[in-house]
């Protein structure tokens, strides 16, 4: 684990679309809550008032289309206002801050989906977030096309989920790379397995990562 910047922890949840992390952050939380740990529950986009109508903005379906550059640069602004307002603030007073999601996709979304340049992600990372990374980020993975099936039994597609298999094949492509770079943050969790064993491996993992914070 990389040095703390605040007494705070920070841990995120992502993976591609319908990966499970809505109904995983549920029984995280209630871990959480069993270990009288406590924890901030946001994501992104949104986590604010301002950042959830910039989220509003990115995945309604439009006329106009979202160039690739505004879209990242509305990941960003979002995730600036979250930052100030939420994030750093409950990392200040020591809590769990539980992320679904956060810069990670937008390498995986806007950097391998959409082919825009990760140096100028990594510009705007360090400009909004300064020397701020995630502590730990659980990786729901499962081949694309379980996703989306998932994703397609809930009815209308936003604005992302309308893009083809092959977008989301690069994301999660680039999600198992910086999985593979970033060993110290990340923990991979067979996200195509019954829940139950997604929920017993993610137990695990609070166990080991999170009981050692909570004695700290
Ligand atoms: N985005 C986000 C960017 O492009 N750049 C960025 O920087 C950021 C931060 C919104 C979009 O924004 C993009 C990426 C996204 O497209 P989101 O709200 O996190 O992000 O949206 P989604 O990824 O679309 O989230 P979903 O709600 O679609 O998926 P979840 O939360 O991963 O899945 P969940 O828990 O709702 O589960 C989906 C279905 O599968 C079932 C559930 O019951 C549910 O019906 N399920 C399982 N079924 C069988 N076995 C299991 N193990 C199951 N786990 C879940």
């Amino acid at each position: 684990m990389s040095e703390r910047q605040y007494p705070g922890l920070f841990m995120t949840v992502e993976g591609g679309e319908g990966a499970g992390k809505t109904t995983n952050i549920a029984y995280i939380k209630e871990w959480l809550t069993k270990h009288n740990i406590e924890f901030v529950h946001t994501r992104e986009p949104g986590g604010t008032p301002l950042a959830e109508r910039i989220r509003e903005l990115l995945l309604a379906k439009s006329d106009e289309a979202i160039a690739e550059k505004a879209e990242l640069l509305l990941v960003f602004a979002a995730r600036a206002q979250h930052l100030d307002q939420v994030i750093v603030p409950a990392l200040q007073a020591g809590k769990v801050v539980l992320c679904d999601r956060f810069t990670d996709a937008t390498y995986a979304y806007q950097g391998a989906g959409r082919g825009l340049d990760k140096r100028h992600i990594a510009t705007l990372e360090s400009l909004v977030q300064e020397s701020l990374r995630p502590d730990l980020t659980i990786l729901l993975d499962l081949p694309v096309a379980a996703g989306m099936a998932r994703v397609s039994q809930r009815g209308e597609l936003d604005r992302f989920e309308q893009e083809a298999l092959s977008f989301f094949e690069r994301v999660r492509t680039a999600y198992l790379e910086r999985a593979a770079v970033f060993e110290h943050q990340y923990a991979i969790v067979d996200a195509s397995q019954g829940l139950d064993d997604v929920q017993a491996d993610i137990g695990v993992i609070l166990q080991n990562r999170l009981s050692a914070y909570a004695g700290e």
